[in-house]
């Protein structure tokens, strides 16, 4: 089966990456070996030699989230935060890079305690726009953005970014990454925007039923791709082939997913951002009020925000700690972006890590409480929020 250029969305889910085996399964063998044989000294017989370098799995994997991403190259790790690593790896020693403030909690953990330690140095900013041309210097190398970011929600224009580096850092190399783990490429590429590489936890919506842990990065830019796989298959933070099998699996049911997550997502935000009485403030990048609808309306599929929301609760802390105890659907737990519903408290738990200063600073308040809306009945969904919400605040 070969894929047309006029393929849509859920024909690329589907059949992208397809496998070629001699039996003719339908459905794609996992090849455990760890090696394979060669004819000659150096000889290969097929293209793989050994499976820290490529694996069948892995790179079937690899050719569906890069088309998924309209991108010509894609790498899988074992983890986001691995393909983050490798990533800031690839930067010169003495690098500066420039990094929105909101990021998941690892990510800046690992701007400011593991990459500076190779002598990379990041300066984040919660207003990237307006502060970028101030803040890039000689040596920027690298801007990292979050669109939406985790887990207050803010939406970048990413084009703007592109033009802003093309115009202040001409011939300096800059590259512009993109996370993309909040929306998935069902609902935007960023490569379309002018990213040089966009990013996922593939953990998230990618594999979408929490039983992975998962990286992937798609580029178009060929220098960089080389590079960034010689740092893979030297550090060799590769996932399994039965963990590329599994993602793999989940990435073919990611627009129905998604779609479904969303669907939910701006009913139960819609609730929240109507009860003025128990919710202080709600963080949703589908609501016409977002203060980025605009940039959706450009960068996201049907302006769809996606299945994440976050609000503040009437009752700090205690009230939020009440509320993520008493949902009966949503789970109290990490992580985001499966079938299941989840919920957390960033403060204490994904972006405990942050000063409280830094993370008030990006709107991270001890009353936020973030939810990752599953595939599970919307009704149902909404009964749950708004039972949790009667016990957290009477
Ligand atoms: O967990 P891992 O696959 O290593 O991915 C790290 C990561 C990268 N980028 C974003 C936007 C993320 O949200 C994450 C992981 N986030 C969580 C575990 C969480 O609950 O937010």
């Amino acid at each position: 089966m070969t894929l047309q250029e006029s393929d849509k969305f859920a024909t690329k889910a589907i059949h992208a990456g397809e496998h070629v085996d001699v039996h003719g399964s339908v459905i794609e063998p996992i090849s455990l070996s760890t090696t394979f044989k060669q004819s000659s000294p150096a000889n290969p017989i097929g293209t793989y030699e050994y499976s820290r370098s490529q694996n069948p799995n892995r790179e079937n994997l690899e050719r569906a989230v890069a088309a998924l991403e309209n991108a010509q190259y894609g790498l899988a790790f074992s983890s986001g935060s691995a393909t983050t690593a490798t990533i800031l790896q690839s930067l010169p020693q003495g690098s500066h890079a420039v990094s929105i403030g909101d990021v998941y909690g690892g990510t800046h953990r690992y701007f400011t305690k593991v990459a500076n330690a190779h002598g990379v140095e990041t300066s984040f900013t919660n207003d990237l726009l307006n502060d970028l041309p101030q803040l890039i210097k000689e040596n920027t190398k690298l801007v990292w953005i979050e669109t939406p970011t985790n887990p207050t929600l803010k939406v970048t224009d990413i084009q703007k970014v592109a033009d802003l580096i093309k115009k202040h850092a001409a011939g300096q190399d800059v590259i512009l990454v993109v996370d993309n783990t909040f929306l998935s490429p069902y609902i935007s590429n960023p490569l379309n925007f002018g990213a040089d590489i966009v990013v996922h936890s593939a953990t998230k919506y990618i594999n979408g039923h929490s039983d992975v842990v998962l990286g992937v990065l798609a580029t178009n830019n060929k220098p960089l791709y080389e590079r960034l796989q010689f740092l893979q298959n030297a550090i060799g933070a590769i996932p399994s082939p039965f963990d590329a099998w599994l993602t793999h699996r989940g990435l073919k049911t990611l627009h129905l997913r998604v779609r479904q997550a969303a669907v939910s997502a701006i009913k139960i935000a819609e609730f929240l951002a109507s009860d003025k009485e128990n919710v202080v403030a709600v963080n949703y990048p589908g609501l016409k009020t977002h203060p980025n609808y605009d940039v959706v309306l450009k960068q996201h599929r049907d302006a769809l925000g996606g299945g994440m929301i976050s609000f503040r609760i009437k009752g700090g802390a205690e009230a939020a700690s009440k509320f993520a105890s008493s949902t009966r659907l949503f789970t109290l737990a990490e992580s985001l972006g499966g079938i299941e519903s989840l919920l957390e408290v960033p403060a204490v738990m994904t972006h405990g890590g942050i000063p409280k200063e830094a993370r008030e600073a990006s709107g991270v308040f001890d009353d936020l409480i973030r939810i990752s809306v599953g595939i599970e009945d919307t009704e149902d969904l909404l009964e749950d929020i708004k039972q949790a919400l009667k016990q957290a605040t009477s």
